[in-house]
């Protein structure tokens, strides 16, 4: 067992309660802190009630803990953040620069601060290249790429090791998203288990890079586990999975249950995924630090239905 303590902050979110068990089994449950502004509906573990855009009572949990990792995830995500683009700024923001300072007056000795492919916009073609240029088009996105700089900024100026990936939609059966574009993609298989029929709020061939939530966890550990020499990108490091549309999923869900139906009604949602690359390039993330990526479309579509299926029975 390693000696540290591991402060998660918005553990409670989609991300955020798949990663705490994750890292309890790697390093004991009595090392990871979970933190959020809501209360867990079970805990599991230590559990501190948190509003992170307090900055007094973070630094207060950092010292008691004596942590050692934050792994930041509280954050307002691009479809609800369009409905409060300023509250969402300060949000985003706020809760950022408290994890930068508290960690640097603390010398917390890593950073989590997870980006996402809502960095990229209409300047990417099909393709996102790990330098592509950023130019988001939601407060969601802006908040991130300014995140990004932030974390190179306390890396050059004050060497502190933070470590980024840009998420693509997560795809898991543990937990629901909330507040994204990318949510569809759980939603589709929790309507197909349950037999009921699916109204989509994207176009049926609208293309988004995608990632199974074992992915995402094994990507995110392996990133902080990696030797510092090893990381090469302080702002973000592309991370990719699977790309698909709604039509490709559903025709993979329709593989294991037949009478699978999906309509497609798209809202303001669209416009959002359309800003959005279809693809992203993640070689560097490859080469610097081993990423593979597991799962494929149908792999990812058997384990979310057999999984859901016991959730539901
Ligand atoms: C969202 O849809 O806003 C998120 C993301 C891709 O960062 N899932």
């Amino acid at each position: 067992m390693k000696s540290e303590c591991i402060l998660v902050i918005g553990a409670n979110g989609q991300i955020g309660s798949v990663l705490v068990e994750y890292l309890r089994e790697i390093y004991g449950v009595e090392k990871v802190v979970a933190s959020d502004i809501r209360l867990p509906e079970h805990e599991t573990g230590l559990f501190e009630k948190l509003d992170a855009t307090d900055g007094n009572a973070l630094a207060a949990l950092v010292k008691k803990y004596k942590v050692t990792q934050i792994y930041h995830l509280a954050a307002i995500l691009s479809a609800k953040g369009e409905q409060e683009p300023l509250k969402t700024w300060h949000i985003n923001m706020q809760t950022y620069f408290n994890v930068l300072e508290v960690a640097r007056e603390n010398n917390v000795a890593k950073v989590f601060y997870p980006s996402s492919i809502a960095v990229f916009g209409d300047n990417v073609d099909t393709k996102a290249e790990q330098w592509s240029y950023l130019d988001p088009a939601t407060v969601y996105g802006i908040s991130k790429a300014a995140g990004e700089n932030w974390s190179n900024y306390y890396f050059q100026r004050y060497g502190m090791d933070i470590r980024s990936l840009r998420y693509p939609g997560i795809i898991g059966y543990q937990s629901m998203p909330g507040g994204g574009t990318t949510d569809y993609a759980v939603d589709i298989y929790h309507k197909a288990v349950q037999g009921e029929a699916f109204e989509c709020f994207l176009e049926a061939k609208t293309t988004l890079p995608m990632i199974y939530i074992s992915d995402a966890m094994d990507a995110t550990v392996r990133l902080m586990e990696a030797p510092k020499d090893k990381i090469t990108v302080r702002t973000s490091y592309n991370l990719a999975g699977i790309s698909f549309s709604p039509e490709e999923v559903a025709e993979s869900i329709g593989k294991i249950i037949p009478d699978f139906k999906i309509s497609y009604k798209p809202d303001f949602r669209q416009k959002i995924a359309e800003s959005w690359p279809a693809q992203i390039d993640d070689s560097q993330a490859r080469k610097d630090w081993g990423w593979r990526p597991a799962y494929n479309l149908d792999k990812m579509t058997e384990e979310m239905i057999f999984e859901l299926k016991k959730k539901y029975q």
